[in-house]
């Protein structure tokens, strides 16, 4: 297998050209309110995809960027959740499943808190949304200001990180868990195997796939994964997607979605400090977030961040993206840095197709170069490690990832993924956050992260 070293440097198109084409995306997936993740296979707004494409978008119009957060935002539940996905009323219900009738946000989830209007499902996607918001304000300062940006969205990324942090604790340990795979965003990862192996599949009879009316089957998670989601989240509508009694048969911890939520603490102190409001619990809570993430996830053998099973309590063996992604915590210890850093240019994850991160072990026993989640690399993680690697001076590696993001791009027609080992596109095409992505790499070369 060719070694990142001595792969050749990818060609992209000109910046103008790459510049132009993700704009067009962005155009053609802005519905009048927000972005849909794709025109076929994602046709409604999902929650963690809104959010990487306003850091795009923001490059394109502030005022854009600033009301797909705002949309997104106004279907926030009572209690403080951001759903995973806000239904267009306008659209028939098979052109996604599941729809808003599996869901039935509004009647399952009316004691939870779920707004009467609009329709949402009833889970939720790692807590991108306070660091997007900031850096949709820091786009462009003025028009935040003039449209009170910052401080309509504040409340609202307060009440959602309180919600993770309160009623999402399930092992009490100061972490935030996951109750179904779609919850972290990356469905069907290896990671998730042995925990959705003790749920009973529905009967896949009883529902029709709609991502395969777009999506090819060999790229999509099996019929089985599928039984299985539904379960899942058929059994939390009947708890009324209430955490305080809900029995969850799938809860883990995830690498990525607590660093998401670290890294969105720190932004959520910055719009505090901005807003003239104490910025130093945000602070606190951050740095307690990063020591529990090192405490209960960090794996010294593997060199990388492991999800945690909180039916077992113990670490998943299983080498995955997720684990490589907290690489964006600025307050790691050096020495994990140092591991992750090593990890990242290691076996595990150098692809000979991509410079992109592979989302599973490329030497892992259930590495699948196609199917979703199980090896395929995706642009918002890699965007995510370039933010990481640049946070911690790692300018040169975050160089070469940025090159190959730009490449890969480009050519793939904005894919929503790449074949790691053929460096082909799959999935869906202009799809939102590849553009979204590419266009704030492209607009915002030398903005350093915060720390
Ligand atoms: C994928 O997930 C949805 C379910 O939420 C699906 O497979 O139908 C994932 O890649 C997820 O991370 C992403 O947010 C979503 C929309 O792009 O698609």
């Amino acid at each position: 297998m060719k070694t990142l070293l001595n792969r050749p440097a990818p060609t992209a198109p000109s910046p103008l050209t790459l510049r132009r084409g993700a704009a067009r995306v962005l155009l053609d997936n802005w519905t009048g309110t927000s972005t849909v993740p794709s025109r076929t296979l994602y046709p409604h707004q999902w929650s963690w995809d809104s959010a990487f494409v306003a850091i795009g978008l923001r490059h394109l119009s502030a005022r854009r960027a600033q009301r797909e957060l705002e949309a997104l935002l106004s279907a926030q539940w009572a209690d403080g959740r951001i759903p995973h996905i806000v239904f267009n009323p306008e659209l028939p219900l098979g052109a996604y499943f599941p729809s808003p009738d599996f869901w039935r946000s509004s009647r399952a989830g009316r004691a939870a808190g779920a707004p009467a209007t609009p329709e949402t499902s009833g889970i939720v996607q790692p807590p991108v949304h306070a660091l997007a918001a900031w850096l949709v304000h820091r786009a462009d300062p003025e028009l935040s200001e003039r449209r009170g940006f910052l401080a309509r969205v504040h409340p609202r990324l307060v009440a959602w990180h309180d919600y993770l942090l309160s009623r999402r604790d399930l092992a009490g340990e100061g972490l935030a868990a996951v109750v179904h795979p779609w919850e972290p965003g990356m469905d069907n990862s290896p990671c998730w195997d042995r925990a959705l192996a003790r749920v009973e599949p529905a009967d896949t009879g009883a529902f029709h796939r709609a991502d395969l009316d777009h999506g090819h089957p060999a790229d999509r998670p099996t019929d089985l994964d599928y039984g299985r989601y539904v379960r899942l989240a058929t059994d939390y509508r009947t708890a009324g997607y209430d955490d305080r009694t809900a029995q969850h048969h799938f809860a883990m911890e995830d690498p990525a979605f607590n660093a998401l939520l670290i890294v969105s603490e720190l932004a959520l102190a910055d719009l505090a400090r901005h807003l003239n409001l104490p910025d130093q619990p945000h602070r606190d809570r951050a740095a307690a977030l990063t020591q529990r993430l090192v405490t209960r996830l960090w794996d010294e053998r593997a060199g990388q961040f492991l999800v945690r099973d909180l039916t077992t309590d113990s670490l998943v063996a299983e080498r995955s993206v997720s684990g490589l992604v907290p690489l964006i915590v600025p307050h790691l210890p050096q020495d994990i840095v140092d591991q992750l850093h090593t990890t990242l240019a290691g076996e595990h994850f150098t692809a000979p197709g991509t410079r992109l991160v592979p989302s599973y072990d490329l030497t892992g026993h259930a590495f699948a170069a196609t199917r979703y989640w199980r090896g395929p690399a995706w642009f918002n993680t890699a965007w995510l490690i370039h933010r990481g690697l640049r946070t911690h001076g790692l300018h040169a590696q975050a160089q070469r990832l940025r090159t190959g993001i730009l490449a890969d791009a480009g050519r793939s027609d904005f894919a929503e993924y790449i074949d790691p080992i053929t460096g082909a596109g799959r999935g869906a095409r202009q799809f939102s956050w590849t553009a979204a992505l590419t266009l704030d790499l492209l607009c915002a070369p030398d903005e350093e992260p915060d720390s």
